[in-house]
């Protein structure tokens, strides 16, 4: 049966494009790679009912998602801003990892218990919803929801309060602003410091050892899995050319075409992942080869 669909595979993988039946990387590629990447989007999360950014999802009351994410935007209104983190941490709180967060977990799991160890895997996150928390070797780029920093003393720690100040709780059902005084916002427990999300807002770098971790995993990159990004977003959106450009192999899984690319997984990665990657339902397809 594996041969058949390999060859099947063969065929559409040519041409790039890949309608219904079992989807699979090249077996040998998917075991031959020493050093496999995946970097995820807001699609990766879609499937558990996070909205995404373009879209309808991308909007939050009249405010494009993108132009809340900005340091301008919290010093304009920062209880705007925060009405904004709470509605997506609330909604966050609420979901679980879908089928290709557990495809990523169990396809890690495979290549960290294969003995001797040949290859190595990390999973790069543009998302801040720590739906992938169950991943290792994870780089949350962009932040997380659920980490702040004081604006005060740097002070930066893990916060899963809810709500994660007393007066925002019911704001997220409420289409208009609230415009809470600042003492009534988040504030840091060590010096009563404004807090702010530990994300990366648009036009803000990234911190440097996040730079370093990534750079370490892309520089040896030979097959990058790009699953559920409009790569759209700097400096994400260059790591796709980068690895190319240096001969390594780029898989891509989304819902529509994105990037040109050795292979291409057109439909949901929740539907997709777990076959192509031969880790679906935790069952280990690997060995079969
Ligand atoms: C920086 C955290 C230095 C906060 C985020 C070069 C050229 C042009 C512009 C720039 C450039 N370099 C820098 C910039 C500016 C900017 C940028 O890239 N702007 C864009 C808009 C052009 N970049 C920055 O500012 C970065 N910082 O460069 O610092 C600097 C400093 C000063 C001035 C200049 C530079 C910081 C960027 C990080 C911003 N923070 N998030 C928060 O979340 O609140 S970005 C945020 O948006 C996400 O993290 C993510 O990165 C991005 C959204 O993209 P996606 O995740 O891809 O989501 P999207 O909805 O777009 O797409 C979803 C995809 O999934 C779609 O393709 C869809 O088809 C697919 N899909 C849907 N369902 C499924 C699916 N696929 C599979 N299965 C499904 N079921
Ligand atoms: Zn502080």
């Amino acid at each position: 049966m594996l041969q058949e669909s390999a060859k099947a595979s063969s065929l559409e993988r040519s041409q790039g494009q890949y309608q219904g039946g079992p989807q699979l990387i090249d077996v040998t590629l998917l075991k031959t790679s020493k050093h496999i990447v995946a970097l995820c989007g807001a699609g990766l999360s879609a499937e558990s009912g996070v909205p995404t950014f373009r879209g309808e999802g991308g909007f939050w009351r009249t405010f494009q998602a993108t132009e809340l994410a900005t340091p301008k935007a919290f010093e304009k209104n920062p209880s705007r801003v925060w009405e904004f983190y709470h509605y997506r941490r609330e909604l966050v709180l609420t979901k679980k990892p879908n089928r290709a967060h557990k495809a990523l977990v169990d396809f890690e799991k495979k290549v960290l218990s294969a003995d001797p160890k040949t290859q190595t895997f990390a999973v790069i996150t543009q998302n801040v919803d720590g739906l992938s928390s169950n991943i290792k070797n994870l780089i949350e780029m962009h932040g997380s929801l659920f980490k702040t920093r004081c604006t005060k003393c740097g002070d930066r720690r893990e916060n899963y309060d809810s709500p994660i100040a007393l007066a925002l709780k019911g704001t997220e059902n409420s289409q208009f602003d609230i415009n809470l005084p600042i003492e009534k916002l988040p504030s840091c427990s060590k010096c009563k410091g404004l807090l702010r999300p530990d994300v990366v807002w648009f036009e803000e770098c990234l911190d440097n050892d996040i730079l370093m971790k990534i750079n370490v995993e892309l520089e040896r990159c030979d097959l990058l899995l790009v699953i559920g990004t409009s790569g759209l977003v700097y400096p994400a959106a260059a790591y796709a050319s980068f690895v190319s450009a240096r001969g390594g192999k780029i898989a891509v899984f989304n819902i529509e075409k994105t990037y040109d690319a050795d292979f291409e997984f057109i439909g949901p990665c929740g539907e997709v992942l777990g076959n192509a990657l031969m880790v679906n339902d935790g069952e280990d397809k690997h060995e079969v080869v």
